[in-house]
């Protein structure tokens, strides 16, 4: 990253909404708004909002922008954010109208990184806003929040100072053994290592959970051909993501969406059905699917109730074995086929 190069990116998603945000963060912010505005940069005051109008190549746009003086803003450099009506073409423009008046396009992440570098914000917090903008749950906003609010490094900070505390008095009775210090005695100092250490486990402990909250329950579908999978996977999601029919083979590739259930996310997979093939096609999809089995927290096995456990469900017990599972036994409105020798 150099530093002295002034950064621009639109900061909301690409799309038609009401407004669109362009933000630039560097030295230049302000010369570059003032050789595209008409707003008089020399008397603009921190963080007031000023309606401007912005001259790009092909139209002018009448805007909102605000000043963020160094080191108050969210990176610590001077910023300039320019809210514009919303779309594509005039987020664009405004961003072409900054790169041709010397303003570099910002990289992804960028502005948090010159945040983190400026001393603005730990890495943990960094971490915490990409969680945020990445979430798929209020979970994991929260979960996010957490991180940005400090409330994991507060933690680990305690910990640390916990555990600098017990150095010193190490330190001291082993430098000084014959001074008149008042010494902890062995016990006690173990006794605090002994916390901070049960600290660092509950903390650790944490941490699928902390997986889970930010990143989804992954679930995967297995089963034979017609098991009923892409049914179970419809019902799931509540509209038809995966084509289903009764011709066994249907689902080859691997169908993947996520939704929300008690504010967790929860990205569900469906597969081919799991049996000799021999058309190259369903093959590799079935080899996709046994690829999934590593990496799924949970596995759906959907049994067809209608019929005898036979070698493919057998073959597919045998893959998910050392995983956590959930048997559906599926198509109870038919008459019951599934043989006894399924009792798990
Ligand atoms: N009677 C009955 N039929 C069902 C049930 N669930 C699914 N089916 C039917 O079973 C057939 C196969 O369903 P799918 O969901 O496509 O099965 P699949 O496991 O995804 O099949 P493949 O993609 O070929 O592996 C379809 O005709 C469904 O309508 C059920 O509970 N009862
Ligand atoms: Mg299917």
């Amino acid at each position: 990253m150099e530093k002295n190069v002034t950064i621009c990116a639109i900061s909301t998603p690409i799309g038609n909404g009401g407004i669109s945000v362009v933000r630039m963060s560097g030295n230049e912010s302000k010369a570059i708004l003032q050789k595209i505005s008409n707003v008089c940069t020399d008397k603009m005051e921190v963080r007031k909002m000023y309606l401007s109008t912005i001259r790009t190549k092909n139209f002018n746009e009448q805007a909102l922008v605000v000043w963020f003086k160094a080191p108050h803003s969210y990176t610590g450099e001077d910023m300039v954010e320019i809210q514009c009506h919303g779309g594509i073409v005039i987020a664009n423009g405004i961003l072409d109208a900054l790169v041709e008046n010397g303003a570099t396009l910002a990289e992804a992440g960028e502005f948090s990184k010159r945040a983190f570098l400026n001393g603005k914000m730990s890495l943990d917090r960094a971490e915490g806003v990409i969680d945020m903008i990445n979430a798929q749950s209020a979970e994991a906003v929260k979960a996010g929040y957490n991180l940005l609010s400090g409330k994991l490094k507060e933690r680990v900070s305690q910990i640390q100072s916990k555990l600098t505390d017990c150095q010193a008095k190490l330190e001291v009775a082993l430098d000084y053994p014959e001074e008149d210090i008042e010494y902890s005695t062995t016990q006690e100092i173990k006794q605090e290592i002994e916390t901070a250490l049960k600290s660092i486990d509950d903390l650790l402990k944490t941490t699928a959970t902390g997986r889970i909250v930010k990143n989804g329950i992954n679930v995967l579908i297995l089963g034979k051909p017609n098991a009923g999978k892409s049914s179970l996977l419809n019902a799931l999601l509540g509209y038809n993501r995966a084509i289903v029919t009764d011709i066994a083979g249907t689902t080859r590739d691997i169908v993947e969406d996520t939704f929300v259930y008690k504010n967790i996310a929860f990205n569900i997979t469906d597969t081919a059905g799991i049996r000799e093939a021999n058309n190259i096609v369903e093959r590799i999809g079935i080899e996709k699917a046994e690829e999934c089995v590593k990496s799924a927290d949970i596995i759906l096995v959907v049994l067809d109730g209608s019929k005898p456990i036979d070698e493919q469900d057998e073959k597919i017990l045998s893959l998910v074995k050392d995983k956590v599972v959930l048997y559906v036994v599926n198509k109870i409105d038919l008459p019951k086929k599934m043989t006894s020798t399924f009792d798990r």
